[in-house]
């Protein structure tokens, strides 16, 4: 009904791999049944998510995943991109749960695609503790032992720049750390994690490993040296900090120095060869030198003292909340990729691409999709090597500081009821995939 409303799609290669996103502490609920994660001990605390709402329930995916396998099944996704909660597994039952869920995926025909760490660290651990990464690579083993049998692909870490920034720079999230530039330790523990983890999955004997690191093309404000000196230095924190040690091995421009001593030491395993790599993409970021206003960060007000400022795009329709939809600049970002690692650069998923916006008929959502969708296929005609993608997120959940606010599912929750709804986007995207089969 909706797919012609932009045009016919263009036909994307056999074997792309499509697919949704979620993460366990924004929909599992059940948090009666595990130990606690830095996000319950976040929550508790008053003020910290906007309108006091907790995740102890959220849309309750634990004891209904599956009328969430269910939608899966009827949406005709190839793959379904979710994570292991650590405090879960450390939790008697806890593995048995993924077990369940994974039987439940390849019965339906959908592949699982976990990852082994999205922000919910377990309460009492800490990023900024090198010990952590060793921890994680325990518990990767442990799933990896579970689970490997039928998990086709593996994601290490989700979008360690935003759990950087937002946990432990600004501290709008869990742990709530608002340590600015000392937050970097918490970089780079994840990385190294990250490396842990690659090398404890090829110990377990699974192949197929990628990371999914959050990406933002940034454009400077202006010509002006100082908003694109801003620009640059933006980008380095937010993009390469986090891509050139997993791709090249190396810190970008002097910020090794500001990492914990001997950090150099440890690249070459935060280099562990990846099968492929994950972006998750939502807007480009426009960027100048510091300025009187304070200015925000997806929402969060920034503090003064940072040699930077966020700028609004003009012209552009922004999501609810508040973000620019720029689709083009995900086919920009794909291929500045391509040219920046070269040869370095495994293929690419985009695991997680998405908006938040009200209501049942979100033609604003469709509008959103089919125009980032189009922009992964301009990518493609240019040769970059795309292989999947991944719309963030199946259902409507716990957005984080923001509580149940924020809707990005393509099924809408009433978190009264804990019904569920396909929205109009839900049956775009399953026309889409139909005509990519046929
Ligand atoms: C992802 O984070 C998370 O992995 C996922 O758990 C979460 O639910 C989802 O996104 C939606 O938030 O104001 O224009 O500068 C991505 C978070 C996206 C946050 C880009 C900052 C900046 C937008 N980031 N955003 S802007």
């Amino acid at each position: 009904m909706v797919t012609d409303a932009y045009g016919p799609l263009p036909r994307f290669p056999d074997g792309f791999l499509w697919g949704v996103s979620t993460s366990a502490h924004q929909i599992e609920g059940a948090a009666d049944l595990r130990e606690p994660s830095v996000w319950d001990v976040f929550t508790a605390e008053p003020g910290r998510v906007k309108d006091g709402s907790t995740a102890a329930v959220a849309c309750d995916h634990f004891h209904r995943y599956p009328e969430d396998v269910a939608l899966l099944a009827d949406l005709g996704v190839d793959a379904y991109r979710f994570s292991v909660s650590w405090p879960r597994v450390n939790s008697p039952g806890g593995l048995d749960f993924y077990d369940r869920l994974v039987d439940a995926l390849c019965e339906a025909g959908v592949q699982p695609v976990p990852t082994l760490f999205h922000w919910d660290l377990p309460a009492g651990l800490d990023w900024l503790d090198r010990d952590t990464a060793y921890r994680f690579a325990d518990h990767v083993s442990a799933v990896a032992d579970r689970l490997g049998d039928r998990v086709p692909r593996w994601i290490t870490l989700n979008e360690p720049a935003e759990h950087t920034l937002l946990g432990h720079a600004l501290g709008t999230h869990a742990p709530g750390k608002a340590l600015l530039f000392d937050a970097l330790p918490a970089a780079h523990h994840q990385l190294l994690a990250h490396g842990l983890a690659v090398r404890a999955l090829r110990a377990a004997g699974v192949t197929n490993i990628g990371v999914a690191n959050s990406h933002s093309p940034v454009e400077p404000a202006s010509a002006d040296p100082a908003d694109v000196e801003a620009a640059v230095f933006y980008d380095l924190l937010l993009n390469r900090l986090f891509a050139d040690p997993i791709l090249l091995g190396q810190y970008p421009d002097g910020t090794a120095a500001l990492m914990p001593e001997g950090a150099e030491d440890d690249l070459r395993i935060i280099a562990e060869p990846l099968d492929w790599y994950g972006i998750n993409y939502y807007a480009p970021a426009r960027v100048g030198a510091p300025q009187e206003e304070p200015t925000e960060f997806g929402g969060v007000a920034l503090p003064a003292e940072l040699p930077f400022s966020l700028r609004e795009f003009e012209g552009v329709p922004v999501t609810d909340f508040g973000w620019p939809v720029v689709p083009e600049a995900l086919t920009g970002l794909l291929t500045g990729l391509r040219d920046r690692y070269g040869d370095r650069l495994p293929p690419l998923v985009i695991t997680e691409n998405g908006c938040s916006y009200e209501g049942l008929d979100d033609q604003d959502r469709i509008a959103y999709l089919d125009g980032h969708v189009r922009a992964v296929h301009a990518a493609l005609a240019e040769g970059v090597d795309v292989r999947g993608y991944f719309v963030w997120s199946l259902l409507d959940n716990f957005e984080w500081a923001e509580g149940y606010a924020r809707r990005f599912g393509l099924v809408d929750v009433d978190f009264a009821t804990l019904r569920r709804t396909p929205k109009a986007s839900y049956r775009w995207y399953r026309e889409l995939l139909r005509a990519q089969r046929g």
